[in-house]
């Protein structure tokens, strides 16, 4: 009687099964198709090279499909025998730019040419032979009430745009700016996407070979890049694991410490699509010169796909909604989404 029960359970338990199966089958026929093998995707496009572009075109495709973006000669990183700024991409990287080409160099070479010019005419009228007997004139109240309130003129003009340049760097992060965490290790950088369900991986400078092959700049060029989305504002939180090193991107004007046991927080939005060099701006032992930076900002759509490769989820808070609710409920749904999920990031972390 009781191996009679226990089969009628076992039958109906496998019953549900086999409908719990059939029922997940067209929920996962499209997600899984294009994420599951995202290796074999990618070797596909390559080999059919030529045909790729309504694959490219089409969303889900874009899972597979994310390649390093090739770098822009003289934009994101240094030139030769450059002595300008790099070419700016974030609004306050162009309010600073105009700051010190508008406002601080035409002062600076007034002065500057003013000061020489003065010391020049002294030299040569007042000299011993020109001016046998000096002056014994000591203090002129008018030349000393000019000589102080023009340089405090001159000074209150260049602190309003100087304090609102400043004041705009530190404003707090919209509620909507994408959030990665930096952290500076010796002698190579961390990233994570905390929102995103991406962990940390690691970002390590390429040998001279690597970076030739990949096109990019020796010493600028890393394996594993940061990417983000053009026109959103991102949040870094900055720290160190070791020793203080400093997160800098000169295209972003965008510097930041990274001091052990601190969160510090800098924001940035990168308004133009490109790959964009920075490194460690903070002496940090023997391979400080060799831990660069690089971001690369692409199209939201092509950053999505990124994420996907990534094995996170591009939405944020989808991400972080059923992995909440997955813990108490039959996970019937929820499994079907975890499974593309975690294949792709598999992949990176075996690759890594
Ligand atoms: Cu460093």
């Amino acid at each position: 009687m009781k191996s009679l029960k226990t089969l009628v359970i076992a039958a109906a338990l496998s019953l549900g099964a086999v409908g719990a199966a059939h029922a997940q089958l067209p929920a996962e026929a499209p997600t899984a198709a294009a994420p599951a093998n995202p290796a074999a995707a990618a070797a596909a496009s390559d080999a059919a090279a030529p045909a790729t572009t309504p694959a490219e075109a089409s969303a889900p495709a874009g899972d597979a499909t994310y390649v390093p973006m090739k770098p822009t000669q003289g934009v994101g990183q240094p030139v030769d025998a450059g002595v300008d700024f790099q070419p700016q991409v974030t609004p306050i990287g162009d309010q600073a730019y105009w700051f010190n080409h508008v406002i601080l160099l035409p002062i600076i070479t007034i002065i500057s040419l003013l000061v020489l010019g003065l010391l020049l005419w002294v030299i040569f009228r007042y000299r011993a032979k020109a001016n046998p007997v000096p002056s014994k004139t000591t203090h002129n109240t008018f030349i000393e009430i000019i000589w102080t309130a023009i340089p405090v003129l001159i000074l209150a003009l260049v602190a309003v745009p100087s304090i609102r340049l400043l004041a705009a760097q530190y404003e707090p992060p919209s509620k909507d700016a994408l959030t990665i965490k930096v952290t500076g290790y010796q002698w190579y950088w961390g990233y994570a996407y905390p929102d995103q369900g991406i962990g940390e991986y690691v970002s390590k400078m390429l040998t001279k070979e690597q970076a030739e092959a990949a096109g990019e700049p020796h010493q600028l060029a890393v394996d594993n890049r940061m990417v983000v989305p053009v026109g959103r504002q991102v949040k870094l939180i900055v720290t160190g694991a070791d020793v203080i090193h400093s997160f800098a991107v000169p295209a972003f004007w965008t510097k930041m410490d990274a001091v052990p046991g601190r969160a510090n927080e800098v924001t940035f939005t990168a308004n133009k699509v490109g790959v964009y060099y920075g490194q460690c701006s903070e002496l940090c032992g023997v391979d400080h010169g060799y831990m660069p930076i690089a971001v690369e900002v692409l199209p939201v759509d092509r950053w999505e796909a990124w994420v996907r490769s990534k094995g996170g989820n591009p939405s944020g808070e989808e991400a972080a909604a059923p992995a909440a609710a997955a813990a108490p409920a039959p996970a019937a749904v929820t499994t079907t989404e975890a499974a593309p999920a975690a294949a792709p990031a598999a992949a990176p972390a075996a690759t890594n």
